[in-house]
């Protein structure tokens, strides 16, 4: 009886450092990105998604869509009260954008690495933004800036992604959704 309990309770505990683990490895793995509608118009987003494979990263889930002015004031949320808060959202839902879920280890700092500094002007050598971007608002791409900020970000457009995390889709069917 005692040597049954006891190995019940191994059972539950290597079950429960599995799934911590799980847990833990995907948290470090996956961030959320868009390519913002500047990159898109210029059709520049083939151009970016072959830097983001380039680099390693695993482009998990990736749609086209277009912003409501809801969706990109809850996205955005963070920076309600900023003076540039109002360009921002006009930008944002000026056209389509594709929004992607990246998987590689440290996603959050990797993937912030190669967009480079907001301003594409202060952005390094060879980062999307020095690339792509044209200005401060128009900076080509968005990347998460801490795991918390990418759960939720994904939560929004991918809402069974964080409880399913093994769940695939087709990107290329996804991404030609918006013309
Ligand atoms: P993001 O969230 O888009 O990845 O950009 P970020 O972290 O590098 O920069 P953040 O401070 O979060 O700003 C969000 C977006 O707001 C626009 N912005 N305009 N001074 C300005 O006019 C200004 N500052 C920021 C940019 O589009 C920036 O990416
Ligand atoms: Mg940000």
């Amino acid at each position: 009886m005692k040597k049954l309990f006891i190995i019940l309770i191994a059972i539950t505990i290597i079950g429960m450092t599995t799934k911590l683990i799980k847990i833990f490895s995907i948290k470090n793995d996956l961030t959320f990105a868009i390519i913002k509608p500047d990159a898109v118009l210029v059709k520049n987003d083939d151009r970016i998604i072959d830097m983001i494979k380039q680099h390693g990263f695993k482009i998990t889930h990736m749609k086209k869509i277009k912003l409501t002015k809801k969706e990109a004031e809850t996205f955005y949320t963070v920076h309600k009260n900023k003076p540039f808060f109002c360009k921002l959202i006009t930008f944002v839902t000026s056209g389509p954008i594709i929004v992607m879920v990246l998987k590689k280890e440290n996603a959050v700092q990797n993937w912030r690495k190669l967009m480079g500094a907001t301003d594409p002007k202060k952005a390094k050598p060879g980062t999307i933004r020095q690339l792509f971007g044209t200005n401060i608002t128009s900076n080509a791409v968005h990347g998460s800036d801490a795991w918390q900020t990418a759960q939720q970000e994904i939560s929004q457009f991918f809402p069974n992604l964080i409880a399913n995390p093994k769940q695939t889709i087709n990107t290329n069917k996804q991404r030609n959704n918006i013309q």
